[in-house]
């Protein structure tokens, strides 16, 4: 029996996405949660599962194509018995019943994938609260559907809601030239040698985005400092193969997950967010931290949940895999949203010291250098310690100079006496 398979929900916010490569060929046999596609969409890169196996017959989509939710992808001739089964099944349940809900930050299942994909006859799902064509609108303006809230019939968000949002966001970057924004008319740069122009890609794009957007918006403060994390390295090597057995890397990022999960409980303010329409500071009750990832398709921030309830090892865990689904184009779009707080450590690369941009609407970002042996005066002599740069970068419209300092000094007392995490960092 020929069966379509279709591009399933992604996720809140995003309806379709570019076919970075397609993976199969027409004529080969391919088996449930192989990967079909690899797509690119405006949060991330990952491969399409398909949730059914059998036989490739006709493939609808090529490389380059834009394609939405609901799409035929390619057609599949099943066996007959097996499909048969899964229809009787599926009449059976009723469609809330055939998936369990996703939890926040879940990635899609594949038998998820199934009940939406195998509805052969199913329009293509159109995600709340806004159209295409206003979601198209938003990305134009630059506007983040999720800051607005809808106007329209059931809170759906109207093209007015975007042009007004995008007629704030300008007005709150007076001062910058509107060319910035949309990018002013480059010189015919031709006239000086041979050049290329090549599309950018989704990430790129978002991120170029988004980093414009915190840098006019966001009034910044970077406060530096260093932490002697010459004890810490001891602890690290020494716990390193008990990490590794466990299927983890210990590396200064995931001590630093475990220390900035305590910072920010101890310091509230930096688990929040600024609503200047409302003139409210919305603190979060829960502690997710975004790591940032240097990925060959650029830089991608996926989110470690409750990082406040996990230990070191756990951490170090789940960073390593994250890490390793974010290189691998397997992270979905829901693990890159609800960060709090940001790491970006550049350590594992080298170079002095750097001043992150926040990424909002989050209120701080934490930037980690590469810890260097360094002479330290330690009263009457000189001695070789283990110096580790920390850059503070934070919205200053909600964080003072003097909360940024206690922020970073503790994070970097912590880091050379663990043991206030037990003391004060409210275990
Ligand atoms: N100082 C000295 N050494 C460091 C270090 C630091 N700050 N950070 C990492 N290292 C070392 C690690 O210990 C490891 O050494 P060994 O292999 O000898 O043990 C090596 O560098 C590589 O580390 P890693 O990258 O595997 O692991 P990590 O947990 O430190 O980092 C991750 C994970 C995902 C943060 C990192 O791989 C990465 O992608 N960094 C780039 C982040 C980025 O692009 N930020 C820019 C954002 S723009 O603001």
């Amino acid at each position: 029996m020929t069966r379509e398979i279709r591009l399933p929900e992604i996720s809140e916010n995003v309806d379709s996405g570019e076919v970075i490569e397609v993976l199969v060929s027409e004529g080969d046999t391919i088996d449930k949660d192989q990967s079909i596609v690899e797509l690119e969409t405006e949060k991330a890169a990952f491969e399409v599962p398909s949730p059914l196996g059998g036989k490739v017959t006709e493939i609808a989509v090529k490389k380059g194509d834009t394609i939405r939710v609901g799409q035929v992808i390619l057609k599949i001739e099943t066996q007959e018995r097996e499909d048969r089964e899964k229809e009787e099944s599926t009449q059976e349940k009723k469609p809330s019943e055939t998936t369990a809900p996703r939890k926040p930050g879940e990635a899609m299942r594949a038998e998820e994938t199934a009940a939406i994909a195998s509805k052969e006859s199913a329009p293509a799902q159109e995600p709340l609260p806004a159209s295409p064509a206003v979601r198209r609108k938003a990305r134009e303006l630059g506007v983040d559907l999720r800051e607005l809230e809808g106007t329209g019939p059931g809170g759906r968000i109207l093209a007015e809601d975007v042009e007004k949002r995008a007629k704030q966001i300008i007005t709150s970057s007076q001062g910058t030239p509107t060319g910035a924004r949309t990018g002013a008319p480059l010189p015919d740069f031709s006239r000086w040698g041979e050049t290329e122009a090549k599309p950018m890609s989704g990430v790129r794009r978002v991120t170029a985005e988004n980093v414009f957007r915190a840098w006019v918006s966001v009034p910044h403060v970077t406060q530096f400092d260093r932490a002697d994390v010459t004890e810490l390295e001891r602890f690290r090597k020494k716990y390193a193969k008990r990490v590794e057995d466990a299927g983890g890397k210990l590396t200064v990022t995931s001590i630093l997950l475990k220390v900035c999960a305590s910072a920010l409980k101890r310091f509230p303010r930096f688990n929040a967010s600024l609503d200047m329409e409302k003139k409210e500071i919305v603190y979060k009750k829960y502690i997710h931290i975004g790591v940032a990832v240097d990925t060959e398709r650029g830089l991608l921030v996926p989110v470690i949940r409750h990082a406040d309830q996990k230990g070191i090892l756990e951490l170090s865990v789940e960073l390593t895999e994250l890490a390793e689904k974010t290189r691998g184009k397997k992270i979905t779009p829901d693990e890159l949203q609800g960060g709090n707080f940001t790491i970006s450590n550049l350590g594992g690369i080298g170079g002095e010291n750097f001043s992150p941009i926040v990424y909002a609407p989050q209120v701080a970002i934490l930037g980690v250098s590469r810890a260097r042996m360094e002479p330290v005066y330690t009263g009457d002599n000189f001695a070789p310690r283990l110096m580790l740069p920390l850059a503070l970068s934070y919205d200053h419209r909600i964080i003072d100079g003097a909360d940024g300092i206690r922020f970073i000094r503790w994070i970097a007392e912590t880091l050379e006496n663990p043991l206030m995490l037990v003391f004060e960092g409210g275990e």
